[in-house]
C-alpha cells in the first residue's frame, strides 16, 4: 500500500511540475490548481486517507504528499506572478476583449480621381498618363505659349536646368534654341499630355489624364505647390462648345452632387479659344461671400475651352476638318467642396485624424 502510494505521489509530482511551465493564461492556471490541489484531486484524497494507514506509513506517505502539495503550490504561485508581469499581448487569453484592427481609408483626392475615372470611362474616355518631368516644348511651346509670351507668368515654374547651363552647352544659336525647347521642368499642368497623345494618334480622341503638377506658388488655403489635375481632351469632327458644356455639367453633377450650382465664366488660355473657367457656388453662403470662400461666393474648379487651331496644326491636324474641347480640373479643390473642408493644405499634412474620416 505504502509503496503504491509513494509511486503515485512520484507520478503526480512529475506530471504537475512538468506542466506548470506550459500554463499560458490565468484562467488555465485556476483550472490547473483545482485539478491538482482541489478537494477532488488525487493528492487531496491521498492526504485524506492517511488516517487509515498504519502509524509508520502514515508518517512517510504524509510527509511526501504534504511536500508535493507545497511544491505544486509554490510552482503555481511562481507561474501566476510571471503571467501577471508578462505584457498582455504575449498572453493568449481568449476571454480578453479583442483589439479592433485599423481600417485604411482612401485619400480624399484619390476618391475624387476615382470618381473622375468612373464617370469619364462610362462616357467612352480612356485614362492615360504622362511624365511629370517635362520639356519646355510640351509644357509651353506646343500649347501656343512661345518663349517670352506673357501667359508664361500664369504658371510659376520649377525649372530643373538653369538657362546658363543650356547656354553653356550650346555652341550655336540654333543649338541654343533647340536646348531651350528641351529644357527640363516640372510640369505646371497636365495639358502637355494633350500634345503627346495627339502627336501619336489620329482623331477621334477621348482621353482624361489624372496626375500631379507643380508650381512655385505661395501656399494658402486654396493653393498648394504640388497638387493634382485631371486633363480632359475630346477631338473629333463637329465638336462644339455645347459638347464641352454638356459633358462637364453631366460629369460634375455626378461627382459633386445634383444640387450643386455651377457657372461658366469667360477666361483666357493660350491653348483654347474660346476659353472658360467653371466655378461651383459656395454652399455655406450660397454665393454672397463668406470666410470659407474668402468673400468670393464661388470656388474655381477648372479651366476649359475649344482646342486652339494653332495647337491642332502643331500636331498635324487640320483645324478645318476636326475640332475639340479640353479642360483641366483641380481634384484637390473638388475634394474640398465635396467633403466640406476649408484648407487644401490638410490634404498634404498626413494627419491621420483628418484622413481617417474619409472611409
Ligand atoms: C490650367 O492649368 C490649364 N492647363 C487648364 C486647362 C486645360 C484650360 C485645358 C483649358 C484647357 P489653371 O492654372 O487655371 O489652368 O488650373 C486649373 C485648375 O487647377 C484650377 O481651376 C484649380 O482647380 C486647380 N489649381 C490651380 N492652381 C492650383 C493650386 N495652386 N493648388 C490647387 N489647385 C490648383
Amino acid at each position: 500500500m505504502s509503496s503504491d502510494q509513494k509511486k503515485r505521489i512520484a507520478e503526480i509530482r512529475a506530471q504537475a511540475l512538468d506542466l506548470t511551465d506550459t500554463i499560458k493564461t490565468l484562467s488555465e492556471l485556476g483550472e490547473f490548481r483545482v485539478r491538482f490541489l482541489g478537494r477532488k484531486s488525487e493528492l487531496t484524497s491521498i492526504l485524506r486517507s492517511l488516517k487509515d494507514l498504519p502509524e509508520e506509513e502514515r508518517r512517510e506517505v504524509g510527509k511526501a504528499a504534504n511536500t508535493l502539495y507545497r511544491e505544486i503550490e509554490e510552482a503555481l504561485d511562481f507561474r501566476e506572478k510571471s503571467l501577471e508581469s508578462m505584457p498582455s499581448e504575449l498572453t493568449l487569453d481568449v476571454t480578453r476583449p479583442g483589439i479592433r484592427p485599423r481600417i485604411g481609408a482612401a485619400h480624399p483626392t484619390t476618391k475624387i480621381l476615382e470618381s473622375f475615372e468612373e464617370v469619364f470611362t462610362s462616357m467612352g474616355f480612356e485614362v492615360v498618363e504622362g511624365p511629370e518631368v517635362e520639356t519646355d516644348y510640351y509644357n509651353f511651346e506646343a500649347l501656343n505659349i512661345p518663349k517670352g509670351h506673357p501667359a508664361r507668368d500664369m504658371w510659376d515654374t520649377f525649372y530643373l536646368e538653369s538657362p546658363e547651363a543650356i547656354q553653356d552647352k550650346a555652341q550655336s544659336s540654333e543649338l541654343r534654341a533647340q536646348g531651350e525647347k528641351e529644357r527640363l521642368l516640372l510640369r505646371t499642368h497636365t495639358s502637355p499630355v494633350q500634345v503627346r497623345v495627339m502627336e501619336q494618334r489620329k482623331p477621334p480622341i477621348r482621353i482624361i489624364v489624372p496626375g500631379r503638377v507643380y508650381r512655385h506658388e505661395n501656399e494658402d488655403a486654396t493653393h498648394s505647390a504640388m497638387f493634382y489635375q485631371v486633363e480632359g481632351l475630346l477631338v473629333d469632327e463637329g465638336i462644339t462648345f455645347a459638347h464641352l458644356k454638356a459633358t462637364l455639367m453631366y460629369a460634375f453633377r455626378l461627382i459633386l452632387g445634383e444640387d450643386r450650382i455651377f457657372r461658366f465664366r469667360p477666361s483666357f488660355f493660350p491653348f483654347t479659344e474660346p476659353s472658360a473657367e467653371v466655378d461651383v457656388r459656395c454652399e455655406y453662403c450660397e454665393g454672397t461671400g463668406c470666410e470659407t470662400c474668402r468673400g468670393k461666393g464661388w470656388l474655381e474648379l477648372l479651366g476649359a475651352g475649344m482646342v486652339h487651331p494653332n495647337v491642332l496644326k502643331k500636331v498635324g491636324y487640320d483645324p478645318d476638318t476636326v475640332s475639340g474641347f479640353a479642360f483641366g480640373a483641380g481634384p484637390d479643390r473638388i475634394a474640398m467642396k465635396k467633403y466640406g473642408f476649408t484648407d487644401i493644405r490638410m490634404l498634404y499634412k498626413n494627419d491621420l485624424r483628418f484622413l481617417s474620416q474619409f472611409i
